[in-house]
């Protein structure tokens, strides 16, 4: 995963650490000279030595970037962020943060690359929200004693993977001894009934769904009042992929939120989709205002700047990474171990 990324992130700072250090002139030791009747003779040999050691060190271990040089640098560092899928605005808050933390600074060379490295972490970690515990909120609300399921929708456009990633988390519950039902509220794609039937079968999940062309937030509703009647712990409904230009498919998902009350709203993209996401990830908080983000196909994603813009962007955790097509292909996100993927 991130391979692409990690190498050009590793290559630019090895770059800026290649800059020719700091030069120091020689100093000259001064001529004999009198002051008064003081006569004044330096110690030439501890002169001399004293800036053969300045100038040496300075030659082999200092550099000093300048606003200028940084510019040219910073060039090439927006080019390659936003060739891996960093949005715009996020590669410019890296470059600003960056070069707060490291123009003008005196650096030791051998330092250079761990200083830069330090500050890619900092912004990184700065950006991204720490997830929360899905496991424990299910856990917090079914625990006491008011039979209320607990709810999550999730939504986004065509074909990212929301069904196949519901399948998933639902086998991830089930481990933990969460009992699920599915609400098959993509009543609109053709085979979409069938497809997570078919999920319901293999994971011995009840799927509770109506005819094609019903009203996908009835199917919802039906669920969790099955859900409570059954002491299910956790609804999961699955929606049409819809896009997030549509204003009549955004009113029809704004709907079902209304009607079923998700306890947790999750937008599912893809994060190979590249900038677009972010457009599609704003028109779905903007609608149902979301709570987390689960990332699919992280498996065959060279590049892992798609994280960083949707993390910046709506300042809402990533949750899982979906990271092959297999229930057991879900990794739940954690910072510090995307930041040591993309080599940092
Ligand atoms: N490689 C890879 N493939 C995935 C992953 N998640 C889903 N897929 C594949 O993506 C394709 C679409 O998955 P679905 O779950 O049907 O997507 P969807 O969002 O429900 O699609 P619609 O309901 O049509 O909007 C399927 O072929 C899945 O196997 C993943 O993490 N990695
Ligand atoms: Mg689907």
């Amino acid at each position: 995963m991130f391979k692409k990324l990690r190498n050009k992130l590793k290559n630019w700072t090895k770059k800026v650490a290649e800059k020719p250090s700091v030069e120091t002139k020689e100093v000259k030791p001064p001529m004999k000279f009198d002051v008064g009747k003081q006569k004044y003779e330096p110690d030439v040999e501890k002169i001399k030595k004293s800036s053969f050691i300045k100038k040496v060190t300075s030659k082999i271990s200092k550099i000093k970037i300048s606003e200028k040089e940084f510019e040219v640098y910073s060039e090439e560092l927006e080019m390659l962020l936003l060739e891996n899928n960093v949005a715009l605005e996020v590669a410019e808050k890296i470059i600003q943060e960056l070069k707060q933390k490291i123009v003008g600074k005196e650096l030791l060379k051998k330092e250079v690359e761990g200083e830069i490295t330090d500050c890619f972490k900092e912004i990184i970690e700065e950006i991204l929200v720490d997830p929360f515990d899905v496991i424990e909120k299910v856990k917090e609300k079914t625990s006491d004693q008011s039979k209320e399921p607990y709810v999550i929708l999730f939504c986004g456009i065509n074909g990212t993977g929301k069904t196949t990633t519901i399948a998933k988390i639902a086998s991830f519950l089930k481990k933990k001894k969460i009992s699920c039902v599915f609400a098959a509220a993509d009543t609109f794609r053709a085979a979409s009934i069938e497809q997570i039937k078919k999920h319901g079968e293999k994971l011995d999940i009840k799927v509770i769904s109506q005819e094609y062309g019903t009203d996908p937030a009835a199917v919802g509703f039906d669920a969790i009042k099955y859900a409570k009647k059954n002491f299910i712990d956790c609804v999961l409904i699955d929606t049409a992929g819809r896009m997030h230009t549509s204003k009549n498919l955004l009113h029809e998902i704004e709907k079902i939120s209304k009607v079923c009350k998700p306890d947790l709203k999750i937008f599912v993209g893809e994060s190979i989709t590249g900038n677009d996401i972010i457009e599609q990830v704003k028109s779905f908080d903007w609608a149902i205002g979301i709570d987390g983000i689960v990332l699919t196909k992280a498996d065959i994603d060279e590049k892992g700047g798609t994280a960083l813009s949707v993390g910046y962007v709506t300042k809402k955790p990533i949750l899982y990474l979906g990271t092959g097509q297999e229930y057991n292909k879900i990794i739940v996100f954690n910072k510090k171990k995307f930041i040591e993927d993309l080599g940092l």
